[in-house]
């Protein structure tokens, strides 16, 4: 392999999605050929706030709002196809031009409508320990790719195999959940229909993604969800069905980790979590409902308010080990400016032991304390600070606290949700 080739910089969460990818994505695209995505679904919600105008991205990578930008969907990404065009048309009425630079890998697996009813279905049968999912289909479409009965976007293209594969998996679907309302013949004939309308944008985003690195192309890698949800290492069985971190990458997109560059972590200044499973700093009182309503933490995708809580060093430490960020993002400082003090927790303690790594089994976790130390709060406005300096100085030593813990440096800090609402650290 040249030593000309470039590598792709890829942007991460580090804690349970949320963090504010999407924006950092839209700020970095300005100097970006390519952006693309890797994995998840459109269960994904990234906002972007450009000039007060708001931009919810769900399956389309975030890059789509610089219009100089080419976006690409992984193979790893699972993809409803009637979502896609709806997102697709959003944009497009929103004012954005997509035409062209657009594209989906052929290796994609395929969500159908099936797939979300059995995610209802699913969460149905867990009851109370129900996984919160975004009941978009992601987990039962993912089940389907492991099981190696899934339908990927190149069998759109060979009709027969196809109608073969949908009608098996369908019927396997009805002995395990009996006949659910689904129409396997009018879902045959929409196909057909998106299956044209699909052509023009499927490529092999494999041929593609390597040549661009191969031309000198700026490749940004956009993760979806984020490294506490991730299949193998997050709170399982309160996870997403995909791999959120830096292995996703690859397995997402065939990119060998040679090809991988910087990997910027991206951490909320606070923690928040959607749907069921752990959350070791969550807070019930006053203190966490002041955190949703100053950061406006509810759902892009579903509207389902965010459980909030106080930002947990180890679940950093833990996903910069896996991770291995070359830089942070940290985000939403400016949503601290109200508190007059800020707990950080630095380390748990189980069976009278601290521990400072993320333990495996719930039942042990639920059983931890959780250990804080308190810092003093800046009790004024950042949102008009565009240089570190300019940060009040209990601001500054609250960014220099977390970056001495996780020994990464911090980048970029988020002061507001605007695209020029951010500090840059050359
Ligand atoms: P799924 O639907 O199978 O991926 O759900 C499994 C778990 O993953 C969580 N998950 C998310 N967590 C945070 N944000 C997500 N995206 C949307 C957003 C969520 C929304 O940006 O706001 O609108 O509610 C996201 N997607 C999946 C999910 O809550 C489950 O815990
Ligand atoms: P993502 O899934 O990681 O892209 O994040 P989301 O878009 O789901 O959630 C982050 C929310 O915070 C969005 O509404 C953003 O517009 C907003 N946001 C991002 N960065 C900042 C910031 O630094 N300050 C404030 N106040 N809001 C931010
Ligand atoms: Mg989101």
């Amino acid at each position: 392999m040249s030593d000309n080739v470039n590598k792709a910089s890829v942007v991460l969460g580090t804690q349970w999605g949320d963090e504010g990818k999407g924006k950092l994505v839209d700020i970095l695209a300005k100097d970006i050929d390519v952006c693309v995505r890797c994995q998840g679904g459109n269960n994904a919600g990234h906002t972007i706030v450009v000039d007060g105008v708001k931009y919810a991205f769900h399956m389309l990578p975030s890059g789509l709002v610089n219009t100089e930008c080419v976006s690409v969907i992984g193979s790893g990404v699972v993809v409803h196809v009637p979502s896609f065009f709806e997102e697709l048309e959003a944009l497009e009425e929103q004012g954005l031009d997509c035409d062209g630079r657009l594209f989906v890998s052929d290796r994609c697996h395929l969500v159908f409508d099936f797939h979300q009813v059995v995610d209802g279905l699913k969460e149905g049968e867990l009851g109370r320990g129900s996984i919160g999912t975004t009941k978009k289909g992601i987990g039962p479409a993912y089940s389907s790719k492991a099981s190696r009965s899934g339908i990927r976007v190149h069998h759109l293209y060979h009709p027969a195999e196809f109608e073969r594969r949908l009608r098996t998996i369908v019927a396997a679907r009805y002995r395990r959940y009996g006949e659910f309302d689904y129409d396997v013949e009018r879902e045959l004939a929409r196909y057909q229909e998106l299956a044209a309308r699909l052509r023009p944008y499927v490529i092999d985003s494999v041929e593609y993604l390597h040549r661009a690195l191969r031309e000198g192309k700026r490749v940004l890698v956009e993760g979806a969800n984020a490294l506490m949800l991730d299949l193998d290492f997050g709170t399982y069985p309160y996870v997403t069905s995909s791999n959120t971190g830096v292995g996703g990458v690859c397995t997402g997109l065939g990119i060998p980790p040679s090809r991988v560059g910087s990997v910027i972590g991206v951490a909320k200044a606070y923690t928040t979590r959607v749907g069921g499973g752990p959350f070791p700093t969550e807070l019930l009182d006053a203190d966490g409902q002041r955190l949703r309503d100053v950061g406006a933490e509810y759902g892009v995708t579903t509207g389902r308010p965010r459980r909030c809580g106080w930002l947990d060093l180890v679940v950093l430490r833990y996903s910069t080990m896996i991770n291995g960020y070359t830089s942070i993002n940290l985000t939403k400082l400016d949503v601290l400016d109200v508190f007059d003090e800020i707990k950080v927790a630095v380390s748990y303690t189980m069976d009278g032991r601290e521990v400072t790594s993320f333990p495996a089994d719930l039942d042990d976790l639920e059983m931890a304390a959780v250990n804080y130390v308190t810092l003093p709060g800046w009790k004024q406005s950042i949102g008009k600070c565009r240089t570190f300096a300019e940060l009040p100085e209990n601001c500054q030593r609250y960014v220099r606290f977390i970056e001495q813990d996780i020994g990464v440096p911090i980048k970029w800090i988020g002061v507001g949700a605007g695209r020029d609402e951010m500090i840059t650290i050359e």
